[in-house]
């Protein structure tokens, strides 16, 4: 990362809604910097970002590019995706690109719901998702490959990935630390290997093994 970057990631100290974000800059070598906001400093911060218009909604995360203040995690990766060639070539594509990333943030909040269980009632309840919320997730997601395969092995677009790639893969991550075995046992052999190869990415690999990775998924003690 350039330490003069012009664009500027400010988010919480987690993965959260800015994971996916991070990731694809990282795997598109997009130079960036960030600002990672402490829980406790954010009540001071909200209202002076909101003001000055570094937060257009009060919320994080945003991307400052130049003098524009980007907001929305999923409009955010749009932008950067069809200014770096990470989106879909064509109309299909696209469409394929959308249809798996916003696919995919249907089956968030359950999981997001999970992590903010009491710490005494986790275990019960990640048994119960891990017995029933993942094979339904892993389910749908290898039949978009196997229905797709003029995309395979990725979900919108052959030999390329794409950001919707980058949002699944996060999301693939967030299982696997539920349930380590969640690929092997629901007979979804696209689907880990799709997880293999990007997770395999020389770029990925770099930031993961970086130690500039937020520890936690979300702000909760689960996470
Ligand atoms: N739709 C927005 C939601 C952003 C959002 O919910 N941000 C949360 C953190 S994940 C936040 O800023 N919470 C603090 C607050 O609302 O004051 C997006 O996808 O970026």
């Amino acid at each position: 990362m350039s330490k003069n970057a012009a664009v500027k990631l400010r988010y919480f100290n987690f993965w959260g809604k800015a994971e996916s974000i991070r990731l694809f800059f990282e795997d598109f070598q997009i130079p960036y910097v960030e600002e990672r906001i402490e829980r406790d400093q954010w009540s001071d911060k909200k209202p002076e970002y909101y003001k000055s218009g570094i937060c257009p909604f009060g919320q994080l995360p945003v991307v400052s590019d130049g003098s524009k203040h980007l907001a929305q995690s999923r409009a955010i990766l749009r932008y950067y995706a069809k200014k770096y060639d990470g989106y879909g070539d064509t109309p299909e594509q696209q469409y394929l690109c959308d249809q798996a990333a916003e696919g995919l943030f249907d089956y968030r909040p359950k999981f997001v719901q999970l992590l903010n269980e009491p710490e005494d009632k986790f275990e019960e309840k990640k048994k119960a998702y891990v017995e029933t919320e993942i094979p339904i997730f892993v389910d749908a997601f290898e039949g978009l490959l196997r229905n797709n395969p003029e995309a395979g092995p990725y979900f919108a677009r052959p030999n390329k990935i794409t950001f919707a790639d980058i949002c699944v893969f996060d999301f693939l991550i967030c299982l696997i630390r539920l349930d380590g075995n969640c690929l092997d046992k629901h007979n979804t052999p696209l689907l880990k290997d799709f997880y293999q190869r990007m997770a395999s990415r020389p770029n990925i690999i770099k930031y993961i093994n970086s130690g500039r990775r937020p520890e936690r998924v979300n702000k909760s003690k689960n996470g």
